[in-house]
């Protein structure tokens, strides 16, 4: 029997994937990287930092922490002018309609995020109110696939990480869920998410059941 369910946001309950690899583009286009939609996928459920870190060790880049942070930076303030144009129109089919599913099932449900702008996406979605706890990139040092952000979630819930259940497009996420001890729930193509416990395609298929 499972008690509660962790949504990811980022690929899962919302597309700002797109964002995030506009921002990238832009920087690395004004810095001269090779950038593109291959890298722009790995990069889902990655950290800031981390993904930054990518995008330099492909490029054969080295710089001081004081030039990442910048790097970071810019990045984030194309990826947060962005988010201007995020509205509730723009949760993905069927996502809504699974979180109020769960919790009409008497399942607690949170969110397990890297993004340290998830309180924002969350915000402009006009979602906040439906979730029990919020556990994102501002919470937890380790991120995913470090189990942190969902044991964190977990916790804030008040559930054994066992009676959790995650719902990730990344494969990273999945990764993270797993070493949790979580039962996972993949969103997208069997070769990113072939790992999990169970997998859709879509949100709007997930089977409750
Ligand atoms: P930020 P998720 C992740 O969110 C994104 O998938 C990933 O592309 C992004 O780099 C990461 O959040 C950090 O985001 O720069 O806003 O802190 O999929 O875990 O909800
Ligand atoms: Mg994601």
């Amino acid at each position: 029997r499972l008690d509660a369910v962790i949504f990811d946001l980022d690929g899962v309950l919302t597309d700002t994937a797109e964002f995030h690899e506009r921002g990238w583009a832009r920087l690395a286009d004004e810095q001269g990287w090779h950038f593109d939609s291959a890298l722009a996928d790995e990069l889902r459920g990655v950290s800031r930092m981390d993904s930054l870190e990518r995008i330099l060790a492909e490029n054969g880049v080295t710089a001081d922490v004081e030039q990442k942070r910048e790097w970071a930076d810019r990045k984030n303030r194309y990826y947060v002018d962005a988010l201007d144009e995020l509205s509730p129109a723009d949760l993905l089919p069927g996502a809504l309609e699974l979180v109020l599913a769960c919790k009409d099932e008497g399942l607690a449900v949170a969110i397990g995020s890297s993004s340290r702008n998830a309180p924002m996406v969350l915000d402009r979605l006009g979602i906040t109110d439906q979730f029990a706890a919020v556990s994102d990139g501002n919470a937890v040092e380790r991120a995913k696939p470090a189990p942190d952000l969902f044991l964190h979630a977990a916790d804030q819930l008040g559930v054994a990480a066992e009676r959790c259940v995650v719902v990730e497009d990344a494969a990273s996420g999945v990764d993270a869920a797993l070493a949790a001890g979580m039962v996972t729930v993949g969103v997208g193509p069997a070769e990113r998410l072939g790992h999990a416990h169970h997998r859709f395609d879509t949100v709007a298929e997930i089977d409750l059941d």
